[in-house]
């Protein structure tokens, strides 16, 4: 059944069993003290403004039986798959790698690194780490929406102008339509996030589209289905 949510810059249709949420890097090295955002020079508070509305996705999706896939950004011990110039880039307080107060900064099996409790993946759902800002680089992202049929995607997590944007411009480069959540998205940069949003919906949709997570679960509620 086809679902049809008021998006800008024109309705985004889709059916669920093509689709998949895509949740962009909700770890604690970026919405709590002591993480990668944080070492970076960043204010962690504003980012954690979106959780209700991403659990609210969260949970009508899951409701539907949707597709869910998380992300975390997470390198190897060894950093063996995180460039000296990604490394080296700025001054942070913690390098990625560094010890933190939640273990090695950005480093896959941390404390750190793990999704937050609001937002804990399930049995069932995908989870992945990135080496990179996007979801695609280096990940079996492709292969898996591929084996389960995906064909369009819809965007949570943080931050909006570098890893969820990053992610989107992938994924439309590779054919997916995708749909950005406005309130479930934040960056540390207001200002960013407002300009990302706008390009991503500009000229006819040309990374993708935006709705409000309550335009979402409208929509998934007027589609009837195992949670309705
Ligand atoms: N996940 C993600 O967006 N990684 C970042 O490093 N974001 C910043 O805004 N720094």
């Amino acid at each position: 059944m086809t679902i049809t949510v008021h998006a800008q810059p024109f309705d985004y249709a889709f059916d669920l069993s093509s689709a998949a949420l895509v949740i962009i890097d909700m770890q604690r090295d970026f919405v709590e003290p002591g993480g990668f955002g944080e070492t970076l020079g960043n204010d962690v508070s504003l980012l954690r403004a979106i959780i209700p509305a991403c659990q609210s996705v969260l949970a009508a999706w899951r409701a539907q039986g949707g597709l869910v896939v998380h992300t975390r950004e997470a390198h190897a011990a060894d950093l063996s798959d995180c460039p000296p110039a990604k490394r080296l880039r700025g001054n942070p307080s913690l390098r990625i790698g560094d010890e933190g107060p939640m273990g090695r900064i950005l480093v896959a099996g941390e404390p750190g690194n793990q999704i937050i409790p609001e937002l804990a993946p399930r049995p069932g759902e995908i989870v992945l780490d990135k080496p990179g800002k996007g979801a695609f680089y280096a990940t079996p992202l492709q292969n898996l929406l591929q084996q389960a049929g995906v064909t369009h995607l819809v965007f949570m997590g943080v931050t909006t102008e570098v890893c969820v944007q990053t992610s989107m411009r992938e994924a439309n480069d590779r054919g997916y339509d995708c749909l950005l959540l406005e309130d479930c998205t934040e960056s540390y940069f207001p200002q960013y996030k407002a300009a990302a949003v706008e390009m991503i919906r500009a000229q006819g949709a040309i990374v993708g589209w935006t709705a409000t997570s309550t335009q979402l679960i409208a929509a998934l509620g007027a589609a009837g289905g195992p949670g309705a």
